[in-house]
């Protein structure tokens, strides 16, 4: 019996490489909605359609695809599982009602699921495990469950109880219905009697199922009290309820790429997952009228815009108007493929064409008062790379693709930083950024040249030292002519920059000074080891002015002549910016963070336990803004892909000696690289 009150939403989440897109092929072919399954490596898969992902076989992005199995609709999700396209992951997540968790079988691979894990908790969005690729486990099934387990707050309930021989898998009994299954060697599965030998150990584990349901069910716990057997139907109902209400986490294994297990999957996707309306009173969206939410937007080369949202409640017809836009067009998608519908109602996921205002997490209406509903915050940055168009005259071009992309993904950033002159991207990884360039590549024609950012040093002195500057030109007509003394002399770090007016009867007349500040501003801006000199004061004491031949001008020369001469004096030194960074992993990284940092010349703070994740340790560490480049890679690395950072400015500080050399020569290399 289905429960189905309406169109469901099913997102496909895991690490990279767990076969969800694979799971999504062999569901789309158990469904009938396609009637040959590609591959990732071919490159022919309904998911990982773009060329991006073709290119890598990697999801960069979500792909919806429609079908219905049994007369219920379902639209999945096939999500990006590299933690450097997370954000469009979490961003459709918002939209789902239930999360099929797809894990490798090994236990080495667990803890990439972690930072997946804690948005599922957080939201509450029910999710199941589909524990994949079991025909090559690493281990047993229950070392896999419990390695998992340390990752879930939830616990994990397995709901099949594995038939081996030997190592091998070779089918599974049904706890809930006590029904037996062998696997073929083509993956399909028969029913079977539960092997005489297993029978005991059936029964303990459907029993230790039971009992860990009971914590949510005391009906089912009375009854186990009472030593009755709890009926098929009660074990049913009591994993539906845990299930929906993210009390636990069920358990099942299969293999995609052979479809075993798929067909399984979907009848508890079928018979458990609830009906639309329990997802959006979750969120808030209790009303009766139009509204549906905006999981993702994209350009199309031929279409413009698309706008894939969840209705919500109400219908979205085409021709209606949605935030103050026409609605162009609905769709239904099967990966690049779209139908054309003529209206959308509760529950179905569509593509609306040409909503040029729409952005990721907006909710839309017909009459613009909205329910506030959840929007996941934009994921801070940790790679950043400097882009320029590789032709000249594709300025305009950049800065128009630039904006489309951005506009697709909230966890991209750009700055155009004044001091270094250049254009920077920043995002959550390499990859990240390559695929934004490539994407700019594929849809809007335009070469991108990449690089890495400089290091905005800055400069100060140690030493005050007193400076007379004249300049003085006598060309034809009137000449020019300003003579000033100055004092030079270093402030405290984080001072800035100060101009003091000390001139007494008139020596340097009222509007002359200000133009000796902008000269000597002016030469700030490239002291003599060629950065931003900050954190010094400079005194107008005295000076000189000629009524004819003297001029702002004049006065403007001389005020930058004077720092010209004067500053090489000073002994000045190199300042390099140093970054407060907050590092996040599991606690069995933070030793490893702590060398990690020591090895880039870092500061450690201290360390703390992170707030709302357990077993979670944040490491506030001082770095210098050199040593951040690739800081996020060497800690992708040693956690799995889960640690992460957050950074901002926080003090300039003192090199000297072979490390400012190299700091300087490193600078002026990119430089000339920029210039070529
Ligand atoms: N042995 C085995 N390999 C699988 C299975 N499912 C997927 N794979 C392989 O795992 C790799 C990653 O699959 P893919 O669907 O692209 O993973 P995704 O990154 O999670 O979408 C591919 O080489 C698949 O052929 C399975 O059940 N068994
Ligand atoms: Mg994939």
């Amino acid at each position: 019996m289905a429960n189905s009150a309406g169109p469901r939403s099913v997102a496909l989440v895991g690490p990279y490489m767990s076969g969800k897109t694979t799971l999504l092929e062999s569901i789309l072919f158990a469904t009938k909605k396609i009637s040959r399954k590609g591959t990732t490596g071919e490159g022919s898969t309904v998911g990982d359609h773009s060329q991006e992902a073709r290119d890598r076989s990697m999801g960069t992005e979500v792909n919806v695809a429609t079908a219905s199995y049994l007369g219920d609709s379902f639209s999945f999700l096939d999500c990006p599982g590299s933690i450097e396209f997370a954000q469009e992951t979490y961003n459709a997540l918002i939209g789902v009602d239930a999360a099929v968790i797809v894990a490798d079988a090994d236990p080495a691979k667990a803890l990439a699921l972690s930072g997946l894990l804690h948005f599922l908790e957080e939201h509450r969005i029910p999710r199941l495990l589909f524990i994949n690729k079991v025909d090559k486990m690493e281990g047993t099934v229950d070392r896999v469950v419990n390695s998992i387990q340390a990752t879930s707050q939830a616990p994990l309930v397995l709901r099949e109880f594995p038939i081996l021989e030997g190592e091998n898998l070779r089918g599974y009994i049904d706890l809930p219905s006590g029904r037996a299954f062998t696997y073929a060697d083509d993956g399909a599965s028969t029913q079977t009697d539960v092997p005489a030998a297993l029978r005991d150990e059936f029964a303990a584990a459907r029993y230790a199922m039971l009992e860990r349901l009971s914590d949510f069910d005391e009906a089912l716990m009375e009854r186990l009290l009472e030593e009755e057997a709890a009926d098929n139907n009660q074990a049913y109902a009591s994993l539906r309820t845990a299930f929906q209400e993210g009390h636990i986490v069920p358990t099942i294994f299969g293999a995609a790429e052979h479809d075993a297990g798929v067909w399984r999957l979907l009848k508890m996707l079928r018979h458990e997952v609830a009906s639309p309306d329990v997802a959006a009173a979750r969120i808030g969206a209790t009303t009766t009228k139009p509204v549906a939410q905006i999981l993702k937007t994209f350009q199309t080369p031929n279409f413009g815009k698309m706008s894939v949202a969840r209705v919500w409640s109400g219908t979205f017809k085409d021709g209606d108007s949605a935030n103050g836009e026409r609605i162009a067009s609905l769709f239904h998608m099967v990966g690049q493929h779209t139908e054309k519908v003529s209206v959308a109602g509760p529950g179905e996921i569509v593509a609306f064409g040409r909503l040029d205002e729409a952005k990721t997490g907006d909710t839309l209406t017909a009459t613009g008062t909205a329910p506030a509903l959840p929007r996941v915050a934009a994921t801070p940055p940790v790679f950043a790379m400097t882009i320029a168009p590789a032709k000249r005259d594709d300025d305009v071009k950049l800065s128009g693709s630039l904006a489309k992309i951005l506009d697709e993904d909230p966890s991209l950033q750009l700055e155009h930083n004044q001091e270094t002159g250049e254009t920077i991207l920043r995002g959550q990884g390499e990859i990240h950024l390559r695929v934004a360039t490539e994407k700019m590549k594929n849809r809007f024609k335009i070469e991108i040249e990449t690089g890495r950012p400089r290091v905005p040093y800055k400069e100060a002195i140690r030493k005050p030292v007193s400076q007379h500057a004249r300049f003085k030109r006598q060309s034809g007509g009137h000449g020019q002519f300003g003579d000033v003394h100055i004092d030079i002399k270093p402030l405290p770090r984080g001072s800035g920059f100060q101009f003091e007016d000390k001139v007494v009867g008139g020596s340097v007349p009222r509007q002359y000074i200000p133009a000796v500040e902008a000269g000597v501003r002016e030469y700030l801006t490239r002291g003599p080891l060629g950065f931003n000199v900050v954190d010094l004061c400079v005194t107008l004491n005295d000076g000189q002015y000629h009524s004819v031949d003297s001029s702002e001008m004049a006065f403007k020369t001389a005020g930058s002549m004077a720092m010209k001469e004067g500053m090489p004096k000073c002994d000045p030194v190199l300042l390099e910016p140093i970054l407060a960074v907050n590092v996040t992993v599991p606690s069995e990284v933070t030793p490893k963070v702590n060398a990690m940092a020591s090895a880039r010349r870092g500061q450690i703070l201290g360390f703390d336990t992170r707030e709302g994740w357990s077993g979670w340790d944040v490491v506030k560490v001082n770095l210098p803004q050199s040593e951040i480049h690739d800081l996020i890679i060497e800690l992708r690395s040693v956690s799995q892909g889960v640690g992460s950072y957050t950074w901002a400015f926080d003090h300039l500080q003192e090199i000297r000696g072979r490390l400012a050399d190299e700091a300087v020569q490193t600078y002026r290399a990119g430089m000339a690289d920029a210039a070529q």
